[in-house]
């Protein structure tokens, strides 16, 4: 009976979009839990603009672009209930910068190490903050990132006299956000890129800073369709208000899902103070790279005259595209109006500019660490990989992909592949993963088997791409830029989930396994999360897998990461503790044991019709018209169908 009523348990689970009625349930606090965020990401359609153009498909937060920000200390625990309100599209978020150290489910990388949550379902992650800096909360699933699931996360350490020390440094801060905006909506440049044949998301419409940016399309003609008549820089671009006099430590986040971004600020330098949250030698710039996925604090003094504001400008590097504009306003002033009055910034297609910022950025005391030890030169390194990136036309269909030494990472959503990995190790029937049952995994080649033109990988694999380590493992990786079919050279950038790697070495052409470990930088390299691999160059990381689980070792471009460019790194999952219930199989996310308010919530309730009711928190930032809340008539119907399927579903639920 028992075991019936769980399996009906499931089933009424799976179909029931309990969230119907969860939506409207404030989120508890526990007694362990530090810091709470309840997090609610919903669909907006033509009621906000952040570019004067008003026909986008949005995937909002609190209907805030960028969404709200996270602010805990390290040794924080924080949970956040994500409430997945949309009613289309399934959603996970990944914490991008935090190492989630011995945490392996809660990484939020959907299909990798953690489910999506599909609409209206909900989802509780809990983790404890391990490392300071600057990091960014984005959607992992598909490419709705692109439709503004994003938003800041801020992790400081008051015990680190390091940062105390800097704290001395500034008076206050401020955070500059930066998207790339496209009109399209993130699922359709999906299928655009998933299609054969295969089509390219273009150039972005705008390009964003703190949410707001002006499309030339609107600019330049305020009254065509769709585009907010007052397309003004008053209204669309951002100010970023100071006073005269002081010192600000601007935390610097591109979040872009594409294009690289050099970032100025007229008439102020920069000076970059921390990378991914490591603590850099102090560098004073003019202007500033930043890589998709990379984090930069600087401090800029506010020394210039009081009552006036300086263009804030970001221009694409190694691409095409807008210009994103902000203003650094000191007091009250009106934005810059002059546009003649821009900072200058590095070429769009500067080859040298990029490899050098990276050669000057050094880890300051770098013996404090993670894992210097590796730095020595007697350290043993236990495997050594070469990562060729290549695009690819998979044989079955002739569609376009990436791969990493001939595999295009293809990873399944309904199980988690962590889950996968520790169902098979601790299966006694079968072989150790991904050796038997795993079938669709695909262990990549340590080595390339690179043609003079760097496209072998005509015919490529697809399935779930995997390197497998032992947890201690000193892996020396190299990422290896090859040409496009196009026979272009792109900027690239690669990210590794749970781990930061030192960036031991770059050079252009191919690298060389003879002559270039020799020239390795084991004195101070710089230690990040996501590094850079300049066009037609290499980039050398030298890391330890200490942290056991599955992380994805991806492109932080999110077009190129749908396309396939990537692996999951599998780390001693014969160690890894039993995944939590919401892991075992995606479609119970909406459930929560202990959440027993749900339960006493739902049991109060006599009428299953809250679900069409707009949740009170929810305010507009933009500077349009209020958001419509309740849908289509068609909409509000289907809602209140599946409100009531829910309510019976939910009450079900509770009883069992
Ligand atoms: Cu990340």
């Amino acid at each position: 009976m028992r075991k019936l009523r769980r399996e009906i348990k499931l089933v009424v689970v799976a179909v029931s979009f309990l969230l119907g009625l969860i939506l409207h349930v404030p989120f508890v606090s526990s007694a362990i839990v530090a810091r709470h965020h309840t997090i609610r990401p919903r669909r907006s359609r033509n009621s906000l603009s952040p570019d004067c153009y008003t026909d986008k498909d949005m995937l909002l937060v609190n209907d805030e672009l960028p969404g709200p920000t996270i602010r805990a200390n390290v040794g924080d625990t924080i949970q956040i209930k994500w409430v997945n309100e949309s009613p289309d599209v399934g959603v996970s978020i990944h914490y991008h910068g935090l190492r989630m150290k011995d945490q392996p489910y809660s990484d939020g990388t959907g299909g990798a190490n953690s489910c999506v949550v599909g609409p209206m379902q909900t989802f509780f992650h809990t983790f404890v903050a391990d490392n300071a800096g600057t990091h960014y909360w984005v959607g992992q699933t598909s490419l709705n990132r692109m439709d503004g699931l994003q938003g800041a996360i801020i992790i400081e350490d008051p015990s680190d006299p390091e940062e105390q020390a800097l704290k001395e440094q500034y008076d206050d801060e401020r955070i500059i956000f930066l998207q790339d905006w496209y009109h399209r909506s993130g699922s359709s440049i999906r299928t655009g890129l998933d299609s054969v044949p295969f089509i390219w998301l273009g150039d972005a419409q705008s390009f964003l800073i703190n949410g707001k940016g002006r499309y030339e399309g609107c600019v330049s003609n305020p009254n065509a369709a769709l585009c907010d008549p007052d397309c003004t820089a008053e209204k669309y671009l951002s100010s970023v208000s100071v006073e005269a006099g002081k010192t600000y430590l601007f935390r610097i986040i591109n979040a872009a899902s594409l294009v690289a971004v050099n970032l100025a600020i007229a008439k102020h330098s920069m000076t970059v103070v921390r990378a991914d949250g490591t603590y850099v030698e102090p560098l004073i710039l003019p202007n500033l790279d930043v890589n998709v996925g990379q984090r930069y604090s600087v401090l800029i003094d506010t020394a210039q005259k009081p009552n006036t504001s300086y263009w804030i400008s970001a221009t694409i590097r190694h691409g095409r595209g807008v210009q994103g504009q902000a203003y650094l306003q000191y007091g009250d002033a009106m934005p810059p109006s002059n546009v003649l009055d821009m900072p200058t910034h590095i070429g769009q297609d500067d080859t040298e500019a990029g490899p050098s910022l990276d050669a000057s950025l050094r880890s300051k005391n770098v013996d404090n660490l993670p894992n210097s030890n590796i730095l020595d030169g007697s350290t043993t390194v236990d495997r050594s990989i070469v990562v060729a990136t290549t695009e690819s036309r998979y044989e079955v269909d002739n569609q376009l992909r990436w791969t990493v030494n001939n595999v295009s990472n293809s990873i399944l959503t309904a199980t988690p592949v962590i889950t996968m990995a520790y169902q098979a190790v601790n299966d006694e029937d079968e072989a150790a993963w991904p050796d038997t049952d795993i079938r669709t995994t695909i262990v990549v080649p340590d080595m390339p088997s690179l043609q003079d033109d760097g496209l072998s990988a005509q015919h490529s694999q697809q399935g779930i791409a995997v390197y497998k380590f032992v947890q201690g493992d000193v892996i020396d990786l190299v990422l290896q830029n090859t040409g496009t079919f196009d026979g272009a050279a792109q900027l690239q950038s690669w990210h590794l989930h749970g781990h930061a790697v030192y960036v031991i070495g770059q050079g252009m052409g191919y690298f060389d396994m003879e002559t270039d470990p020799m020239n390795f930088n084991l004195d101070n390299p710089l230690l990040r999360d996501t590094v850079s691999v300049w066009p037609s160059g290499w980039t050398a990381v030298r890391f330890v897998a200490d942290n056991v689980g599955a992380w994805p070792f991806q492109s932080a471009m999110a077009p190129y990461q749908v396309m396939g460019l990537g692996v999951n790194i599998i780390t001693s999952p014969d160690r890894l503790p039993p995944p939590p219930p919401g892991l075992v199989s995606c479609f119970q996310t909406s459930t929560d044991p202990n959440d027993s308010q749900v339960c006493d919530r739902i049991s109060e309730t006599s009428s299953p019709t809250i679900v069409t009711t707009p949740s009170p928190t929810q305010s507009p930032v933009s500077p349009t018209s209020p958001p419509t809340s309740g849908g289509t008539h068609q909409e509000r119907g289907w809602l209140q169908i599946v409100s009531i399927l829910a309510f019976w579903a939910s009450v079900s639920w509770c009883e069992i």
